[in-house]
């Protein structure tokens, strides 16, 4: 009998875990594991095509080099490095640190190179880090520092337990981001004592389900949340004991939330009254409500001022720290960081003037960096475990500004449009062919963490990222070769796990050699490594430590013996040996409080620059482009679309085309039948696609797929795209003044009929 093997699906951040059979390199065989700790055995249809990823014609064999015709020609890999290093450290020189990037470094389920790729961009002082994090979260993420004290104090949401679900701008059936979403969603469904309200221009699969729809016009959740603000407390339905205990700044925002003419901005909205003051009555009168959110909000206009109010509705009523409410968790990695300019002035782009949040920069104002004629304009960009250049906002800027980079090092597992525009590609090990781990363990009360081992060999000459960024780290004069003082001790500590001699002696030698402190995974990898089953993952073992350090009686919870070092090695242990992955933390819910970054504990409830934002909203006009009539929600979730993950476009068993769905009265209006060909033309770009009308849409609104759009050869081995590159639509400069996220899902297009004599011009 076949063996399964212990993995997990790195598709999308709930990383369930996974059984699997292999045979020739292949992934034959793929279930969900029941003994996962948080997934329990749940995944979804895109799991079932993972060979997908791990074989196809696209995968990356050997490092290549960029010639001056413009082919790619093999290179090996230590020239590789030492080229790279070489031309680093000389742009370095002659421009200074300002003029280098990096982008990535970490997709849905590969973050354990992380570790390292950090390590070496703080050993270079790349300054600017640049994520597809930052076209999504973090005008969140800003909001929480001024509410919560630190940008990474992240709350989460305890769906299972909540009386009321208020998903704003997320569809968990397609999308998940929730725990086993479908299941959940049924769940709460066909209990009557449960409501969840749905809040989204689009009918779907969720809000099917929902006992309420909000079915908002598109890009305006702050006319809508802020009404429903302001009914609630017209009502008087917030929690006056848990804000005077929890925060301050009440009086501020009510008087704010006293101003708002609450019947114009829900008829602004587009929706129904009474719907909207039932749904809020439900929410607030609710033994516990929780609000999840996801890209309907932060993807569209005012996104940081919805994610304040989105938060606003569940701290009047209450519902943070609690059972069924919004907590916050912890992080085994903190991999969001905070910047508030009091560790070091917060750092500004030099051509955009952008200011960092969360130790971020947003993807949106990069290609604008390098074309920039500023002195210190970026010219070294390092890109890793992300394509840009179909998933950023406006594609065609891409292509013109990484022509116009000095040096563009792609790391990736596969030969992507991104990696067309390098000077090096450096092939990585994919996430089946070495120790991987992904670091979204964002739950509460029981937080857990996952590592898992490969079920393959690296594929031809490729490395995992913690050997290339260690190549790296060593050319550029780093870290040195070897560790042999701390090697030995190692050797010593997988005999004697227990006498802690290793810490000891890692501990002195940081305190000795400040330059080792600041490149401490390269000295565990080099060090605690060689004693471990795979060098990579010695990092985990100071991640424990420092875990165990901060959450120590959470961590004792769990069932674990000791306590400080002990505890740590206990937890380490038992993450290496937990191959289906393994609880962390057991928090209470009053511990929610400790983990709030404010040392007196209190929310700080009044934010004066969204505060603001919001008084000025009523003069936002509710639509500006009278010459685009219709509303692009550029990037739906759909069952067969998973970012830029899989190539090869057989994986998908429905929509080829990647339709635009159009709502059967507008088709009707523009006489388009189903199957119709059409260009669709926003103020930024054209593209052909292939529309399909559909009545779970508002009217007035279109919805094309994410994740397309990808080139890939065709059965004769010519290179297609296929389906619509939708970032060819999108706006560079169309985005948030605080954060800069693209108002992606309020994309104003219009659509025209084409000949099919014309399809061959077209894009
Ligand atoms: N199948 C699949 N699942 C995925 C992914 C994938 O590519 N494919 N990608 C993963 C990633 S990276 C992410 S970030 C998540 C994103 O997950 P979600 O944000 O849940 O998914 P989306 O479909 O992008 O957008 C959510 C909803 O916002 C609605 N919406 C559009 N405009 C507005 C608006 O103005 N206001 C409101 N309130 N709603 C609006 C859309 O109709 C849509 O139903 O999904 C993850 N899961
Ligand atoms: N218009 C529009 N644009 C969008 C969105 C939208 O809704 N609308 N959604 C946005 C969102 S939310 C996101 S998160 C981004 C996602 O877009 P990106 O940040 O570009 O990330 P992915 O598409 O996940 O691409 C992952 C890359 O990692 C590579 N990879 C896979 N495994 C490994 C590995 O082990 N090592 C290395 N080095 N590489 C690996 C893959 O080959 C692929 O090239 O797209 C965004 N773009
Ligand atoms: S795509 Fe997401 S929800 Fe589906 S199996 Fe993978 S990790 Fe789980
Ligand atoms: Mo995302």
């Amino acid at each position: 009998m076949t063996d399964w093997h212990p993995t997990a699906c790195i598709l999308c951040s709930r990383n369930c875990g996974l059984l699997v059979q292999v045979e020739d390199g292949h992934l034959t065989k793929i279930r969900g594991d029941k003994n996962h700790p948080v997934s329990a055995g749940y995944m979804c249809q895109k799991a079932a095509q993972l060979d997908h990823y791990q074989n196809n014609a696209d995968r990356l064999t050997q490092p290549l080099k960029c010639q001056e015709d413009g082919s790619y020609q093999p290179i090996d890999w230590q020239t590789a490095i030492i080229e790279i290093a070489d031309r680093l450290l000389d742009l370095k020189q002659t421009y200074g640190k300002d003029c280098l990037a990096f982008y990535g470094g970490g997709g849905q389920g590969n973050h354990l190179g992380s570790m390292y790729s950090s390590t070496f961009r703080d050993a270079l002082e790349i300054p600017y880090y640049y994520s597809a994090l930052a076209q999504e979260k973090t005008g969140d993420f800003w909001v929480n520092g001024k509410l919560f004290g630190r940008q990474n104090c992240h709350t989460t949401e305890d769906i299972e337990q909540a009386d009321c679900v208020l998903f704003i701008g997320t569809n968990p059936w397609q999308a998940h981001g929730i725990r086993n979403a479908r299941p959940t969603l049924k769940q709460i469904a066909n209990d009557n004592q449960r409501t969840m309200i749905v809040i989204d221009p689009r009918r779907t699969e969720t809000a099917a389900l929902a006992d309420m729809h909000l079915q908002l016009r598109p890009g305006t959740d702050a006319f809508l949340l802020s009404a429903m603000l302001a009914i609630l407390v017209q009502e008087g339905w917030e929690d006056q004991a848990f804000l005077q205990e929890h925060t301050v700044g009440f009086a501020e925002v009510r008087a704010c939330l006293q101003t708002i003419p609450i019947d114009d901005y829900i008829e602004r909205a587009g929706v129904d009254a009474d719907l909207v003051y039932e749904a809020v009555r439900r929410f607030a009168t609710a033994k516990s409500a929780t609000v999840r959110v996801d890209l309907g909000l932060q993807q569209s206009l005012n996104s940081t001022l919805n994610s304040y109010l989105e938060k606003l509705l569940f701290l009047l009523t209450g519902n943070l720290g609690k059972p069924g409410g919004n907590n916050f968790h912890t992080f085994f990695l903190p991999w969001v960081g905070h910047s508030d300019g009091h560790a070091q002035p917060l750092r500004q782009t030099k051509a955009t003037g952008i200011t960092e949040i969360a130790q971020l920069f947003p993807p949106n104002v990069l290609p604008a960096e390098i074309e920039s004629d500023h002195p210190q304009r970026l010219r070294g960009l390092m890109i890793d475990s992300a394509n840009p250049v179909i998933s950023g906002a406006d594609t065609q800027a891409y292509q013109r500004a990484f022509t116009k980079l000095d040096l563009l090092v792609v790391v990736d597992v596969a030969m992507t449009e991104t990696a067309r525009y390098a000077d090096y590609i450096l092939p990585a090990a994919s996430q089946f062919e070495k120790w991987e781990a992904a670091f979204f363990n964002l739950e509460f009360p029981t937080n857990a963490f996952h590592l898992r081992k490969p079920l393959f060999a690296p594929f031809a000459d490729t490395l995992p990222e913690s050997e290339i960024y260690r190549r790296l780290a060593v050319a550029i004069g780093a870290i040195p070769e070897r560790y042999p003082v701390l090697e030995q001790v190692a050797r010593w500590h997988g005999r004697w796990p227990q006498l802690g001699l290793y810490r000891i002696a890692l501990v002195a030698a940081m305190a000795l050699q400040p330059k080792l402190r600041r490149t401490v995974a390269f000295a565990l990898q080099g060090s605690l490594g060689k004693a471990l089953p795979d060098d990579s993952i010695a990092p985990f073992w100071g991640v424990s430590q420092l875990y165990v350090q901060q959450h120590g009686e959470a961590v004792a919870r769990t069932g674990l013996p000791g306590r400080g070092g002990r505890l740590a090695e206990a937890l380490f242990q038992r993450i290496l040996h937990g191959h289906s992955g393994t609880p962390i933390s057991q928090h209470r819910y009053e511990d929610t409080w400790s983990l709030m970054g404010y040392k007196d504990q209190k929310v700080r409830l009044a934010i004066p620059e969204l505060l603001a934002e919001l008084r000025t909203l009523q003069a936002q006009s509710t639509y500006s482009w009278p010459e685009y009539p219709l509303m692009l929600i550029a990037g739906e979730r759909r069952m067969y679309n998973a970012n830029t993950i899989y190539r090869n476009p057989q994986w998908r068993q429905n929509d080829a085309e990647g339709v635009l769905k159009i709502h059967p009265m507008d088709a009707a209006t523009l006489d388009f039948a189903d199957g119709d060909p059409a260009l669709c033309e926003s103020p930024w770009g054209e593209l052909l696609v292939q529309v399909k009308l559909c009545d779970t849409l508002r009217p007035g609104v279109v919805s094309l797929p994410h994740g397309y759009g990808l080139d890939y050869p065709d059965p004769n081995g010519k290179r297609t795209r296929s389906g619509p590159l939708l970032n060819l639509l999108t706006g560079a400069r169309y985005c948030d003044t605080i954060s800069a996220t693209p108002f992606h899902k309020n994309v104003p297009v219009r659509l025209k009929p084409i000949e099919i004599g014309m399809l061959a011009n077209l894009k």
